[in-house]
């Protein structure tokens, strides 16, 4: 089944579920008690006293004064009602389906399931025609679970402390190896949506363009539901203005045409991320179905020494982001994406990497139109035991992304995980079953992991296309000393290339900085200290770059983000150059000086 973004054309409906719903948490020590009193076939507010009303999109951590919800690990509900048009009975299909939620979801509607899902960040659609009432009120139930354990991606852990000296009976807590904020909630938009009975259900497209870049071919093929053998598809290649460029049919077919505006990253052309619209009809009988997809021609290809797109090689500046906010923690919100675009763009940058989970759908159209190339990145992030029941996990959020994002240009390259224990022998068969994996499904895009083993011990790294590495020299080493900066980045990323003999990146380094600390000479924690560490960095990157193999810079992070409380963390992850609010610390000002400045097009 496909999982197209839902739109409205000639024939298809959208309806928003979005707004606030009825929200209850499960007792603590009486976690299935939803499912054993069936709470899905009744209101919520007859079977639970403390029924709160809950935003959606949005976390739900951080909207009540209640520490109990902020911190709850377990079963939580969601319940709202609504009504669908009468025109909608008998002619239409109708689906609903959310953009995410984290991470175990049930949904039942009027009182009967219609799906559920597994993993926090990848959308899920079920077909609901035959559950709905035309005639009456219809009720939406969700049932969300947000507990890590070792065989989620990511992977977590429930301890029970069994000290009775210290803890009381029952006494438990959910620890993962990641330090942002496990936020939990229906994160992303809810929609209903109409398709004729036989309607067009998947689109792939890939695209290349001649060695000149004179001709541009797109390749698609379409997925139908639901159509008889005689149904037809047509295709029209639409450019920005409309105008058609070229047309051609059938469910497989190419496109090839001369003169493309291609899809450039930003600053490498000044017309960056050009999209074009795919507007795919289709006629079966008297049936017809219109869906159009953005998509922008370029080519990518990659070697030893770097990635090229449209047959230049690219550098990659930019910055690893997080989804998160004030009060709504992770839920989708579109004056905070066109902010962050804005402040990319401000920026110069060309790049960021979705660590350390699928960013939502909303957020990547816009690295689409604006030229922005991402790093595409699952949420395997800190694994640190690798058996079999993991892999299949791993391999599932690897195929949901791809199936998500396959038609993307701004997707330049895969990011199967982030920072796991890869020196241990048992990475080696793993990482490379999930390569080869995601190989399988997407061969036109390269696969990275982003490592923080030492290049001596690491065993995934034979596997991938590019070695993206973290390293916070003169930070969590050697703290205060950043005199030893430019030596310790020199010989760990050459040691990495010589190594392996594949283009090399940095997608992590950085200080925190509280924003309004000041100090010269400066110390840890100053944004004196933040500025005077990347001028350390920067001098290497620009010795690097000459050398060839050294394809791009990504500072931790865009902006400081939510954690769990620790005491190695102020209120947060300081290492933004932005504060969590987006204004911008000296660091950004610095950043901007430099991404600025870069040529972008080696050549
Ligand atoms: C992952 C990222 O999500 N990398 C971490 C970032 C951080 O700021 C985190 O936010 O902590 C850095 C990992 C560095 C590991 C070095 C540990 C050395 C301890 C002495």
């Amino acid at each position: 089944q496909g999982i197209l973004y839902p739109q409205q054309s000639e024939s298809r409906e959208l309806f928003s579920l979005d707004g606030v719903w009825t929200f209850a948490i499960s007792p603590k020590f009486d976690q299935d008690i939803g499912f054993k009193n069936q709470w899905y076939r009744k209101e919520l507010k007859k079977v639970s006293k403390y029924v709160i009303p809950m935003p959606v999109p949005s976390s739900y951590n951080d909207i009540t004064q209640n520490a109990t919800i902020r911190d709850y690990v377990g079963w939580v509900w969601y319940e709202r009602t609504f009504f669908v048009p009468a025109r909608w009975r008998g002619e239409q299909r109708v689906f609903l389906r959310f953009g995410s939620a984290n991470y175990e979801t049930v949904v039942w509607i009027n009182g009967v399931k219609v799906t559920n899902h597994s993993g926090g960040y990848l959308p899920f659609v079920a077909e609901v025609t035959k559950q709905l009432s035309y005639g009456s009120e219809n009720k939406v139930t969700v049932a969300l679970n947000n507990t890590l354990t070792p065989l989620t991606i990511p992977q977590g852990r429930i301890v029970f402390p069994n000290n009775t000296d210290r803890y009381p009976p029952g006494y438990f807590i959910q620890e993962y190896n990641f330090d942002f904020t496990n936020y939990a909630g229906i994160h992303r938009p809810v929609y209903l949506y109409t398709t004729p009975r036989s309607y067009i259900d998947d689109v792939t497209v890939t695209t290349e363009t001649s060695e000149d870049n004179y001709f541009g071919t797109i390749r698609y093929s379409i997925l139908c539901q639901g159509c008889s053998k005689d149904a037809m598809l047509y295709t029209d290649l639409l450019d920005e203005d409309g105008a058609n460029v070229a047309s051609n049919f059938g469910p497989k077919n190419k496109i090839s045409f001369k003169r493309p505006k291609l899809w450039w990253p930003n600053l490498m052309h000044e017309r960056p991320g050009y999209l074009y619209t795919l507007k795919i009809h289709l006629k079966d009988g008297d049936v017809e179905d219109f869906y159009r997809l953005k998509i922008g021609v370029r080519s990518l290809s990659w070697n030893s020494s770097g990635i090229f797109i449209n047959h230049q090689k690219v550098y990659f500046q930019g910055f690893g982001k997080h989804e998160d906010f004030l009060i709504k923690g992770r839920g989708v919100d579109y004056s905070l994406i066109v902010k962050d675009f804005n402040l990319i763009n401000w920026l110069g940058a060309n790049s960021f990497r979705t660590s350390h989970y699928p960013y939502a759908e909303e957020i990547m159209d816009f690295a689409d139109k604006n030229g922005i190339m991402v790093i595409d990145e699952i949420p395997g992030v800190g694994l640190d035991h690798f058996g079999a029941d993991l892999l299949k996990n791993h391999l599932e959020a690897m195929k949901e992304l791809i199936h998500r994002d396959k038609n993307r240009p701004s997707v330049v390259m895969w990011s199967i995980g982030n920072e796991p224990q890869s020196q241990k022998p048992e990475a080696a068969p793993y990482y490379s079953q999930v390569v080869n994996f995601t190989k399988l499904l997407d061969p036109t895009r390269p696969v990275t992991l982003v490592l923080s083993r030492g290049y001596f011990e690491d065993k995934a790294a034979p596997f991938l296309d590019v070695i993206c590495f973290n390293r916070y020299y003169s930070w969590y080493s050697d703290t205060g000393h950043l005199e030893l900066i430019q030596q310790q980045l020199l010989n760990e990323a050459r040691n990495w290339h010589n190594k392996f003999r594949k283009p090399v990146m940095m997608t992590e380094y950085g200080a925190g900085s509280i924003a309004g600390f000041h100090s010269d000479p400066p110390v840890v924690w100053t944004e004196d200290y933040q500025t005077a560490l990347m001028k350390e960095y920067f001098k290497g990157f620009d010795i690097l770059r000459k050398e060839g193999f050294f394809i791009g810079e990504m500072i931790w992070n865009f902006a400081d983000f939510g954690t769990p409380q620790g005491s190695t963390r102020v209120f947060g992850n300081h290492k933004g150059i932005f504060a969590r609010d987006r204004s911008p610390k000296p660091a950004a000002h610095l950043l901007k000086q430099r991404y600025e400045s870069i040529v972008t097009a080696l050549k």
